[in-house]
């Protein structure tokens, strides 16, 4: 008998961790503030591997369930949460994961540097970055269109340091009658007595222990008329409970029992009659909650980049402890070729993701040099393509990796399977693969982005003047300029046409502009192995678009 114990896969600091996060920061950064970041960093680092991974293990060991009565038979509601997941609130404000972004004391950088936090935190917490990400497109939201009362009250909750006054908040927009497609909204909004009332059914409501919600509803009329469609819906604030802990009006059916995302509560919820406060223009509610999602499309993104990085390193560290047919993993050839290729997938998709972090801090504190205009445009047209492109190509590379640790990435307790499970919701909520590809297609459409796009890819590939970057520069220009005629083309295709083209046009305008970062961060970084992954991004086929075939019908259901 073999006395033989497989080590398993072990983390360090995983600041410290991560030289393409820290050659990125020393890119950017000004060389006071990168010292600044740095030190906040290692310190967080440290604390993601030992205290903070503790409370997340905690939290996803003890999910959170519901208590719908006491014990003499009164309706209380009580969503029951663990100790991890209460001490991961307090982390989130004294960490200043949603704070760093409205302090704004790193000027133009403060949203990359928060980003780049929550990149480092999402794989310890548990989700707890879901309610950060409601609560910080909640903040934008109340900075944009609030009133006095919510700037002075709800705003400095959600954006404080201070745990104890810490709030978190919902975003209620889905439905039984659709997630995607929100114009089918039930929920109503009734004036009594001088006060909107909600009453209606929110079928999927994530982080329910929020303090506060953005939610949608249709406003009656004083005949109890309505307006049908997107167009008669408007956006409402709310507080959950009241004065002394009660909700208000609002019970809670029960929890969902989801794939993955276990330690974060996720109710249906029904609204009777819950005080609420209009936010913008009635009729404009999609329009303006569309502030708030798309800040969550953000964190998205970089949350995936955070939960792939995390994979990444435990994959990592395995095949280095791991031997089999006579040697460890990190030697075997079709070992780290699999490696290796997710490895330039990766971060291909983190280029991307930190792009669009840069992008927003810009577009809320532009420097004398910023051309608002495209930073805006950019910024509109990047969100959804950054979201779907990171997710689903996470998605692909996660069922990989989980199959590098063989069986072992099949066993629970090992903490592998989790991620399999967790990283799926990330092609779902905030906008499926397919609604963003569409988004994307709004965005050209309204925005004109696809010109401002143009433009950033003209500037950015003549400042490369690496000569050892030329043929994957020529290689990038190709895929462009056919990027550029079916854009071009889309202006007189079917709508149909347009439509089922829409994921992969979507996709290869990700590889156009992930390539072009990863060459950008080869140039002025000028590592060799930053030199060496974009060259091998750049020998992929970065234009993915496929001829239009009209018989998909045909083919499922014919
Ligand atoms: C760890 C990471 C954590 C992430 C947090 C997860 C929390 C989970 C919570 C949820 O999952 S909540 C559910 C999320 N649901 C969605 O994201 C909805 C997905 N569906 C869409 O995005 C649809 O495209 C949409 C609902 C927007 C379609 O609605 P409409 O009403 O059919 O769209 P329409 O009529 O084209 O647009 C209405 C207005 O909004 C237009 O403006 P105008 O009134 O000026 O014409 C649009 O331009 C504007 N709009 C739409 N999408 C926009 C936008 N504006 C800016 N950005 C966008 N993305």
């Amino acid at each position: 008998m073999s006395d033989f114990f497989q080590t398993g896969p072990e983390l360090s600091n995983t600041y410290e961790l991560d030289p393409i996060l820290k050659e990125l920061l020393s890119r950017k950064l000004p060389t006071d503030m990168l010292k600044t970041v740095e030190e906040d960093f290692k310190k967080f680092g440290n604390r993601l591997v030992s205290d903070v991974l503790a409370f997340s293990n905690d939290a996803e060991s003890n999910p959170p369930y519901l208590v719908s009565h006491d014990p003499w038979g009164r309706r209380i509601d009580e969503i029951v949460t663990s100790n991890g997941w209460k001490e991961l609130d307090k982390v989130s404000a004294e960490e200043g994961i949603v704070a760093i972004g409205y302090e704004r004391k790193f000027g133009e950088y403060s949203r990359l540097i928060q980003f780049a936090k929550i990149f480092l935190f999402h794989p310890s917490s548990a989700y707890y970055s879901c309610p950060l990400a409601m609560t910080d497109g909640a903040a934008k939201l109340i900075e944009e269109y609030g009133d006095e009362e919510l700037k002075t009250g709800a705003f400095v909750h959600l954006t404080t340091r201070n745990p104890s006054q810490f709030w978190t908040s919902g975003q209620w927009m889905t439905e039984k009658t659709g997630g995607s497609d929100v114009s089918n909204t039930e929920t109503v909004a009734r004036l009594e007595n001088g006060q909107y009332r909600l009453y209606g059914v929110k079928w999927f409501t994530s982080a329910t222990t929020s303090q506060m919600a953005m939610t949608l509803a249709r406003i009656e009329d004083e005949n109890g008329e309505t307006i049908e469609g997107s167009r008669g819906l408007s956006l409402f604030y709310l507080e959950l409970r009241d004065s002394e802990g009660k909700l208000q009006n609002i019970e809670i059916q029960r929890l969902k029992d989801k794939l993955g995302t276990k330690a974060l509560p996720t109710a249906e919820l029904q609204l009777k009659g819950v005080p609420a406060k209009l936010v913008g223009e009635i009729g404009s509610g999609v329009k303006t909650i569309a502030t708030l999602f798309n800040v969550t499309r953000i964190y998205n993104a970089c949350t995936t980049i955070g939960a792939w990085k995390r994979l990444m390193d435990l994959a990592r560290d395995y095949a280095k402890k791991r031997s089999a047919f006579g040697n460890t993993l990190d030697k075997q050839p079709l070992h780290l070729k699999n490696l290796a290729h997710l490895e330039v997938q990766y971060q291909a998709s983190f280029h991307l993701a930190m792009y669009v972090a840069e992008l927003l801090g810009k577009d809320e504190v532009p420097s004398s040099e910023t051309d608002k205009e495209r930073v805006f445009k950019l910024l509109r047209f990047f969100t959804p393509i950054a979201k779907l492109y990171t997710a689903k190509n996470n998605m692909i590379a996660t069922s990989e990796l989980v199959e590098s640790f063989g069986g072992a990435g099949y066993v629970e307790d090992t903490g592998i399977p989790k991620w399999l499970r967790d990283n799926q919701t990330l092609t779902i909520w905030e906008g499926t693969t397919n609604v963003l590809s569409l988004d994307v297609l709004r965005s050209i459409a309204k925005e004109d982005a696809f010109r401002h796009f143009a433009d950033e890819v003209n500037e950015k590939l003549a400042k490369l003047e690496n000569i050892k970057l030329k043929d994957s520069k020529q290689k990038v220009q190709l895929a462009f300029e056919k990027l550029c005629q079916h854009a071009v083309a889309m202006a007189k295709m079917p709508r149909e046409e347009v439509e089922a083209k829409a994921r992969e046009f979507a996709f290869s305008i990700g590889n156009v502009m992930s390539a072009i970062l990863l060459l950008e961060h080869a140039n002025e970084s000028k590592t060799d192995r930053s030199l060496k992954v974009a060259q091998r991004f750049c020998e992929s086929n970065l234009y993915t678009i496929q001829d239009f075939k009209k018989d998909d019908h045909e083919i499922i259901f014919g």
